[in-house]
């Protein structure tokens, strides 16, 4: 896969310059702390890979969750390559029936394949991306149970039952992610590293363990993007091609409501 284990409590990720980018511009940045430490590239086996520190380090058996922010998962110039360069995928096809074998086209069928930014778009109106501004890309917990069944985890109640069985009904763990939340929600409204990018297909990271202990940090950064100086975005607002929005506030904003709800009143 992408990823190994590192010595020291590191952990290397597949060389990308873009994330090595963001990750070299975060450890100057007020985010710092919500991100894992960078350490520079290191080459195994004539492979080149980003090391930073394994979240995990710090907890014992710990539970973890993926969630994808934002309202849009692919880059805006991956829609340009579509159009330029269509490359219709056979691979991504066969996903997408595998879910719902009534979605293709006509033409979909017939090429038996789907441009990429198509299946992104379908994965993201199947799921809460496109309704909530975030969605639940798997978790484990502690017992080493895994659950990667989200692709159609859409509605609000379902998104809930999903953070449930993860937290396993305890609201001590619920009210450690949401302080989590709320830091992280500050900070990104300061941070000049957010002001600059578009954030896409990067991942809030859930740990939590036994001991009560919780955290989340922001990774992969593969497609985030530095904007160019005359666009500014706020990351709240809805996007249309061009403006660049990414919706990441939106779907923090939503993820902290959903989590509040969980909490006796
Ligand atoms: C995956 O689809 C994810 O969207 C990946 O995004 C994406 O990788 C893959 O594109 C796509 O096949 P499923 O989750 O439905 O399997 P991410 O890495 O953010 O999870 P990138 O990063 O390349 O967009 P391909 O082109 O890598 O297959
Ligand atoms: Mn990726």
């Amino acid at each position: 896969g992408d990823f190994r284990v590192g010595d020291y409590g590191t952990m290397l990720k597949k060389f990308c310059e873009r994330e090595q980018q963001c990750y070299l511009r975060l450890m100057k940045d007020a985010l710092r702390p919500f991100v894992p430490a960078y350490h520079g590239v290191v080459q195994q086996d004539e492979e080149d890979y980003n090391m930073m520190d394994n979240l995990l380090n710090n907890f014992s058996t710990p539970a973890v969750m993926d969630c994808k922010m934002g309202s849009r998962t692919y880059l805006e110039e991956e829609l340009l390559v579509a159009r330029e360069r269509p490359q219709p995928r056979h691979d991504m096809y066969e996903k997408m029936v595998a879910v719902d074998p009534e979605v293709p086209t006509a033409q979909e069928r017939a090429q038996q394949a789907v441009l990429k930014t198509r299946y992104m778009q379908w994965r993201e109106t199947l799921s809460s991306t496109s309704t909530l501004g975030f969605r639940i890309e798997g978790f484990q917990k502690s017992s080493g149970e895994c659950h990667t069944n989200f692709k159609r985890t859409k509605s609000r109640d379902q998104v809930t039952e999903a953070f449930d069985s993860f937290v396993e009904s305890n609201t001590h763990i619920v009210w450690g992610y949401l302080r989590w939340l709320k830091q992280l929600r500050q900070v990104l409204e300061t941070s000049d590293f957010f002001r600059a990018h578009e954030v896409v297909g990067s991942s809030l990271l859930f740990v939590h363990d036994w001991t009560g202990r919780t955290g989340v940090w922001m990774i992969d950064f593969a497609k985030t993007a530095a904007l160019p100086s005359h666009i500014t975005v706020d990351h709240r607002s809805p996007w249309v091609e061009g403006n660049r929005e990414d919706g990441y506030l939106w779907g923090l904003d939503n993820l902290i409501d959903t989590l509040a709800n969980m909490l006796p009143r």
